[in-house]
């Protein structure tokens, strides 16, 4: 299995399930927007990730599942009752249809105006942050109950929200202001396989 990632991305959530399951996996370091990575996946996106005669897979909720359920010894979902299972696509589809965007305006505020002044894109920006406050808010909920973002254990959902959270850093509200959220992300800093992910990635 090939993980494609560029450092501090959400690729950082498959790239700390991977090293959960402990199995062998490549990780390949692209450069998002350029040709060669546009001919891997035309989407120009991470993550990817390319397992033996397959097609390149993308979209880091499909792919944060395909590893959960080539590796059920690694133990990343839930039981399959009904419930645990709604609580776990819950969880996933908040990150990525609600918590992912909210930070893209915030980042790149120029795709989401045609007016390049520096007031205008400073409003996108301000926008956005209060989106990203909303669902930093959510997800503090989420972890006001327990350790984890779904059920009672780990999941796949946790790296993933923990791969988002760190970009907090850059807003006028960073992680350690929102209580349930400090303790989730100190917890996962203390772990192995987050640090060894972060560590191949060059992150601190
Ligand atoms: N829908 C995709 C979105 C992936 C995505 O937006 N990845 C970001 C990094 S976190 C990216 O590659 N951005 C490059 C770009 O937008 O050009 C997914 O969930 O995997």
């Amino acid at each position: 299995m090939k993980l494609y990632y560029a450092p501090g991305t959400c690729a950082l959530a498959p790239h700390i399930a991977l090293e959960w399951t402990g199995k062998p996996y490549e990780a390949e370091l692209v450069e998002l927007g350029s040709e060669e990575y546009l001919n891997i996946n035309p989407l120009g996106m991470v993550p990817a990730l390319k397992d033996d005669g397959f097609r390149i897979m993308t979209q880091a909720d499909a792919i944060l599942k395909y590893i959960e359920a080539k590796y059920p010894e690694a133990d990343l979902g839930v039981t399959k009752d009904p419930l645990s299972q709604f609580g776990l696509d819950e969880a996933l589809a908040f990150l990525t249809g609600d918590f992912h965007p909210a930070f893209w305006p915030f980042f790149v505020p120029d795709r989401y105006t045609v007016n390049s002044s520096t007031g205008a894109q400073d409003e996108v920006r301000q926008a956005a942050f209060a989106k990203i406050d909303r669902v930093m808010n959510h997800l503090s909920t989420l972890l006001d109950g327990g350790p984890h973002v779904a059920g009672s254990k780990r999941t796949i959902a946790d790296p993933y929200a923990f791969a988002m959270v760190r970009w907090t850093a850059h807003t006028p509200k960073p992680w350690q202001d929102y209580p349930p959220v400090k303790r989730f992300m100190e917890t996962m800093l203390k772990d192995r396989s987050v640090q060894a992910a972060m560590k191949a990635q060059g992150l601190s």
